[in-house]
């Protein structure tokens, strides 16, 4: 028990995530990159391809290395026993319950006896590009002003409690104003932004404004770039 809060307490020094989508190419050399990077830690996820195979496949890559090896769950049928924590997200700017509460009661109410809650990390999502698999799919409201996503990282913060709020712009680097803004707002949930981090440049601006960047495409379109962005870790 005390293991596992410590586990998901380390959470809170992390800077820099590399998150890996199971449905892409990564040569052995590339991963063996990526995971003796410097890196916090490996988070496997992402919105579309995702199956129990392909997840166990890159599971059982990413474990040759002591770096710890995250889940965000997107979805039920790609759950994979073996992580050290399984993040669970939950939409805030959506109308769409399904997406904040809705799946997450439909799997409880089905594998409840089965879910190790201890390893269970609850990040409130606010998407923010509009042309994003994961903005499609979940209907986020994206066109937001600075204050209202301010509002709804506050709904995560202070109403709701979730360790984790999630500044998502996949797909293209952000408005780093507004990430500042949502950073400024909260007290205690952890601020982790990502999209569009290409290099160390990007990777510095975000890191600037929020607790913990994710970096994700570039790992497979510039493999060097990615590298670069693990830098952040120097600037404490
Ligand atoms: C995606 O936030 C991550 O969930 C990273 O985004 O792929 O644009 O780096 P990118």
């Amino acid at each position: 028990m005390l293991e596992e809060c410590v586990l998901a307490d380390s959470i809170q020094s992390w800077k820099h995530v590399f998150k890996l989508d199971p449905d892409k190419e990564l040569d052995d050399e590339a991963l063996d990159a990526v995971c003796m990077s410097g890196t916090d830690a490996i988070m496997i996820g992402g919105s579309s391809g995702i199956t129990y195979e392909n997840t166990v496949d890159l599971l059982s890559r990413v474990r040759r290395y002591e770096v710890p090896c995250v889940l965000e769950v997107s979805d039920l049928e790609a759950v994979v026993p073996g992580f050290d924590l399984y993040m669970i997200p939950m939409v805030l700017n959506t109308m769409n319950s399904n997406w904040i509460v809705g799946q997450h009661q439909r799997a409880i109410e089905q594998f409840g006896y089965m879910i190790p809650w201890d390893l269970l990390v609850a990040e409130g999502y606010i998407v923010l590009n509009g042309d994003s698999t994961v903005a499609k799919l979940t209907g986020a409201e994206t066109s937001l002003s600075a204050s209202s996503a301010a509002s709804y990282a506050q709904i995560a913060d202070k109403l709701m409690h979730l360790p984790i709020v999630y500044v998502e712009y996949s797909g293209t680097f952000g408005d780093m104003e507004l990430v500042q803004k949502i950073h400024r707002s909260t007290e205690r949930s952890r601020v982790l932004y990502g999209g569009g981090i290409v290099d160390k440049s990007t990777a510095l601006q975000a890191a600037a404004v929020c607790d913990t960047i994710v970096v994700g495409n570039i790992i497979y379109r510039d493999l060097a770039k990615a590298l670069e962005t693990v830098a952040v870790k120097l600037k404490v």
